[in-house]
């Protein structure tokens, strides 16, 4: 496949509004988005740092996948997302070298990306999630 960057690194977080001062007033970055994905029950907050993206992830639903992770295993890096240029073949090609799909073909994600996730029981531990810019 053809990765081109590290779109993003997903943080799971209880409340964004209380970690807001961390990543705006000590690291100095700007929130510039703030998005509900409802198809994952999780609010996104977004900050750009070079052309990678730091994406906090709010739980908005008790069942939300997020909420079990914070439960589980507490707040702290949750994913990260790598930029493809084609992401259904992505996927097949994953799939064909023995890694378990979570989801078969994109699906909506938050800033208009198409997104889907690898099991981390077949790579290695680390929650990985393939994107693809709207073309
Ligand atoms: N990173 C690494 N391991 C993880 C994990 C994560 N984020 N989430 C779960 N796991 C591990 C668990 O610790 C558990 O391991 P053990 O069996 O060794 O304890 C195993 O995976 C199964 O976990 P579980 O709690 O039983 O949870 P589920 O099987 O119900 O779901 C997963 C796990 C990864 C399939 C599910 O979280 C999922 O489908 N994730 C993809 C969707 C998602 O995360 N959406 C939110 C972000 C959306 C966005 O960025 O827009």
């Amino acid at each position: 496949m053809k990765i081109t960057h590290i779109e993003h690194i997903g943080i799971a977080v209880k409340s964004i509004e209380e970690q807001l001062p961390y990543y705006e007033g000590v690291l100095g970055l700007k929130c510039y988005n703030i998005e509900t994905v409802e198809d994952q029950k999780v609010k996104t907050a977004f900050f750009k740092v070079g052309q990678t993206k730091i994406e906090l992830l709010e739980p908005t639903d008790e069942e939300s996948t997020v909420a079990k992770f914070i439960e589980k295993r507490g707040e702290g890096v949750h994913h990260i997302a790598y930029a493809t240029e084609n992401l259904n073949e992505s996927l097949e090609e994953a799939e064909s070298k023995g890694i378990r799909l979570i989801d078969k073909q994109g699906r909506p994600g938050a800033e208009g990306l198409s997104i889907a996730f690898l099991h981390p029981k077949s790579t290695g531990g680390v929650l990985t999630e393939l994107c693809e810019h709207p073309q």
